[in-house]
């Protein structure tokens, strides 16, 4: 559990390292399994699994969605206890639904980057602007293979122009159109090491991105996407995950896809 210090810290800042959530060996069988779903060895298949740079770059960011839905593993892991009651105190309301889960591995050498982005503008279905992504390393991400890299106060900037802030080039650094930003911000990047097995939570507007992996160390790490239990479906443009929804515009986003996790200080199983 986070002290009311680091949850301070983290609705000042905007991101939070979080302790060890896994052993060393259950890392490692995560690990195990999202490369089977990713080389199309598991049961049951994601939402989407795709290089999320295309085909022509020659760079690869290994994109699943919603692996829970197709390794149980990973569906125990939407429900971790330790990472569900941090997001709770960190969202700071009673109950917690996963909107998505998803992968980005960076393999070595050829692991492109992640552009510079807010994840909120890429979600236009749901409404408001409050949850928190839990970012657990299934090996050690570091400076060298791509860890993410943070802006420190961002998510209190508002919506940046439709969620694109500069695309990444060699000194992978935010190119934001200042215009849109308020007067005086300081723009500063912090990189973010995660340790194998641990967590690391940002908010859904804090500016954050990733370099390319240039290391023999592929970059393996799962996010989930927790939103509070009040989040709307509200719908202005499309999302892969609408096909999934089954409420009305303007109800609670909740159903078989939106799995509730927490409630009450307690897993929701
Ligand atoms: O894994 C990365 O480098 C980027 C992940 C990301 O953008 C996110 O979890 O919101």
């Amino acid at each position: 559990m986070f002290t009311e210090g680091q949850v301070h810290e983290f609705r000042e800042q905007g991101f939070i390292l979080g302790p060890r959530v896994y052993t060393d060996a259950q890392a490692d069988e995560l690990c195990k399994r999202m490369h089977d779903v990713i080389e199309g060895r598991s049961q049951r298949q994601a939402e989407l699994s795709r290089n999320l740079l295309g085909d022509e770059t020659g760079k690869v960011v290994n994109q699943v969605v919603n692996i829970w839905e197709s390794d149980d593993l990973f569906r125990e892991h939407i429900y971790n206890k330790a990472i569900c009651a941090m997001t709770a105190q960190l969202i700071g309301d009673p109950v917690i639904r996963v909107w998505h889960d998803q992968i980005q591995y960076k393999p070595p050498r050829i692991g492109g980057p992640t552009n510079w982005h807010q994840d909120h503008p890429y979600w236009p279905i749901i409404q408001p602007a409050d949850l928190v992504s839990a970012w657990t390393a299934l090996d050690d991400a570091t400076i060298a293979n791509g860890c993410m890299r943070m802006v420190p106060l961002s998510h209190h900037w508002g919506p940046h122009k439709g969620g694109t802030i500069g695309t990444s080039d060699d000194t992978f650094e935010p190119t934001p159109d200042l215009e849109v930003l308020p007067k005086g911000v300081v723009i500063k990047i912090v990189p973010c090491e995660v340790p194998k097995g641990h967590v690391m939570f940002h908010h859904c507007l804090t500016w954050h991105g990733s370099p390319c992996n240039t290391s023999d160390r592929g970059r393996p790490a799962i996010a989930v996407h927790y939103m509070p239990g009040y989040t709307r479906y509200e719908p202005v443009n499309g999302h892969v995950m609408e096909k999934r929804v089954s409420v009305k515009p303007g109800e609670i986003l909740e159903g078989e896809f939106f799995p509730t996790v927490w409630k009450n200080g307690a897993v929701a199983h």
